[in-house]
């Protein structure tokens, strides 16, 4: 009789086993762009190859427009909570939660898109991406895609770092963004998404907000604010960040499938990114925006303006910093 129901008790754990490593499990991305944006295509293009790789082990449901979360810094709670499990979120709230991601997206530090893959695919930005999981935030790096470069856009015209005295800018939630537009002379205001940018302006709770081409059109924000001042501050790269937690429920080897799944998007966002900013840009002017160019003195005084961020959020990275540049000096 002992040995029949240790029998069945084995056999009920190998069925056990076998049902847990078979489950499906479903998780949530949140993004707050269209689906057909190139992130939002990114997502859907990772969904894909993740249930075909993962022989549907592994389904990603994606939630677009910010209907999950409409700010990111929530996005990036929930993913800390278990919540979800993946966002598609800005470098920019990220460095809140991991600060070493501030030495990615600090101002004027690329000389150009090529500059930042250089750094982003290389040791350092590889690095600081598997740094998002050790800084024991509850965080996933798993892959960057490309945002282009961000530049002011106002209610009102400007071309010099003085004409931007009393202005108020929505800034992204991060403090060194925040000081960023303070150096400037100007005013920063945190805590509204992206997708709440157009109206903000609308009602006057600020005079502009700074974005790239593609996110400037997608939003209608031209249609508010319609110079685009072509100061180019930053280069701040998209991530795709995990939940701890659905690392875990996913177990160690669908995990690798799913890296190498997001892997495989990259190069798609990128050459789906290159075509939206020439559409938008395209789109914007024909919208009636102007895009103000800088003479390249007003250019270095918006430059000398923002070095001290620097010293405040790049100073426990200065080497980090400084390999940086001199990977530009190929580019
Ligand atoms: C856009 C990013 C988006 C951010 C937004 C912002 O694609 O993830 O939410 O900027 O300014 O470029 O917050």
């Amino acid at each position: 009789m002992k040995k029949v129901l240790s029998l069945v008790l084995a056999l009920a754990m190998v069925f056990a086993l076998a049902t847990f490593a078979s489950a499906e499990i479903t998780l949530k991305l949140s993004e707050v762009h269209k689906a057909d944006y190139p992130t939002g295509l990114a997502d859907q293009e990772f969904a894909r190859l993740v249930e075909e790789k993962t022989e549907g082990r592994v389904k990603i449901d994606c939630h677009f427009s910010g209907t999950l979360y409409d700010k990111e810094a929530a996005a990036i709670e929930a993913l800390q909570d278990g919540e979800i499990g993946f966002a598609r979120v800005s470098a920019s709230p990220v460095g809140t939660f991991v600060p070493e991601i501030n030495a990615l997206i600090l101002p004027y530090l690329y000389k150009n898109g090529k500059h930042m893959w250089a750094v982003l695919n290389g040791e350092i930005g590889q690095t600081i991406l598997k740094n998002i999981e050790a800084s024991g935030q509850g965080l996933v790096g798993i892959c960057y895609y490309d945002a282009g470069s961000r530049c002011f856009y106002c209610t009102k015209s400007f071309s010099t770092v003085a004409e931007m005295a009393g202005l108020k800018f929505r800034m992204q939630d991060n403090p060194m963004m925040l000081d960023m537009v303070a150096a400037l002379g100007a005013q920063g205001v945190a805590g509204i998404g992206s997708n709440e940018v157009y109206n903000a302006i609308k009602t006057g709770v600020v005079d502009g907000a700074e974005n790239n081409y593609p996110t400037y059109q997608n939003m209608g924000d031209y249609e508010a604010a319609p110079y685009y001042i072509l100061d180019q501050h930053t280069r701040v790269p998209e991530i795709l960040l995990a939940s701890a937690d659905a690392k875990a429920q996913v177990g160690e080897a669908d995990w690798a499938i799913v890296m190498e799944c997001a892997a495989a998007t990259q190069q798609y966002e990128i050459d789906e990114w290159a075509k939206k900013e020439e559409s938008s840009k395209k789109i914007v002017v024909e919208g009636g925006s102007t895009i103000v160019e800088l003479t390249p003195e007003a250019f270095a005084e918006f430059q000398a303006a923002m070095a001290p961020l620097y010293e405040k959020y790049g100073a426990n990275y200065t080497e980090i910093i400084s390999q940086i540049k001199a990977i530009g000096e190929q580019f």
